[in-house]
């Protein structure tokens, strides 16, 4: 299997991770938005979609398969590891009751990426157990995308995982331009976005202006100097780019694992987990506001 292994946040333009969802993206076609986001430089994409005959879908992940491919991005498959196979995607997302991650890989092989979503300290440390090559970390902002949602995790939860799961991450939900700085500041080098970018009018513009919001913050740190451009790494691009971020933090967590995590960083305490049928509830600790019910 050829597969284009780019997991989230370990490159520098890998640092967006576009999702689809034709009910948002204002009546344009699957092939004129996946092209907007590719050519202006989103270089992981997922397809997904939930209300869709499984005949079309395959048609439409073939046509995403050539244009990733001709731009050199990855492309994932949401939940149908059966079309993901089929189209030569070089990935699948799975959620916590989809077929779970060691069944998955027995079907796509050792090659073919995997994420799983998770909402908890264990199941973060379950997916690395079984075999996930990145997880999601979400939802971080309450979201209208997402259906049957559970409740946001906040960015407690991505807290903890930037300080002690060593796998790769994306932040996911409800981010948007005017808040993807406090999230990468929590730590997410990659930060998934559905309606911010599938909705805009102008996507290139939006993804652009998402980039820049991500990383005004690194204009701090000495290896992110002079990277002008950096939101714009496009299509065929090769701009070169500073060391990672991660690079200027402290790699040694309290239990010793080789993450990484800025120096004075301190772990949140661990909650008492309620049991409300939403593992993400030890950390509902934040403003009510956000925990406002997912419509
Ligand atoms: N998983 C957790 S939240 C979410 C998914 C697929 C949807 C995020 O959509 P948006 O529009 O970026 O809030
Ligand atoms: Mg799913």
């Amino acid at each position: 299997m050829n597969v284009t292994r780019i997991l989230p946040g370990t490159r520098p333009d890998a640092d967006i991770y576009a999702l689809t969802d034709s009910r948002l993206s204002l009546g344009r076609s699957l092939e004129e938005v996946a092209s907007a986001l590719l050519g202006a430089g989103v270089r992981i994409l997922q397809y997904r979609e939930k209300e869709m005959d499984g005949g079309e879908m395959l048609e439409q992940c073939r046509l995403l398969r050539r244009l990733t491919r001709d731009a050199s991005a990855c492309l994932i498959i949401d939940d149908h590891v059966d079309i993901a196979l089929l189209c030569g995607a070089d990935g699948v997302h799975v959620g916590q009751t989809d077929i779970p991650v060691p069944d998955v890989r027995a079907l796509v092989g050792p090659d073919m990426i995997i994420g799983l979503s998770t909402h908890s300290p264990d199941q973060a440390r379950a997916a690395a157990a079984a075999g996930a090559d990145y997880i999601g970390v979400g939802p971080i902002f309450a979201t209208r995308t997402k259906r049957n949602v559970c409740a946001p995790v906040t960015l407690d939860y991505l807290d903890w995982v930037a300080g002690n799961i060593s796998l790769p991450f994306v932040a996911i939900g409800g981010i948007k331009e005017h808040n993807i700085a406090e999230v990468a500041r929590h730590g997410a080098k990659c930060c998934a976005l559905v309606s911010e970018l599938v909705g805009a009018p102008d996507i290139a513009a939006r993804v652009a202006a998402v980039r820049a919001a991500m990383h005004a913050h690194d204009a701090d740190a000495p290896a992110f100097r002079n990277m002008e451009g950096r939101g714009a790494a496009r299509a065929g691009g090769s701009v070169e780019y500073g060391p990672p971020r991660s690079v200027l933090l402290s790699k040694v967590s309290a239990a010793g694992d080789p993450v990484f995590r800025p120096a004075g960083f301190t772990l949140p305490p661990e909650r008492p987990q309620v049991n409300c049928g939403c593992p993400a509830s030890r950390f509902q600790s934040r403003p009510a506001r956000l925990k406002q019910s997912i419509s």
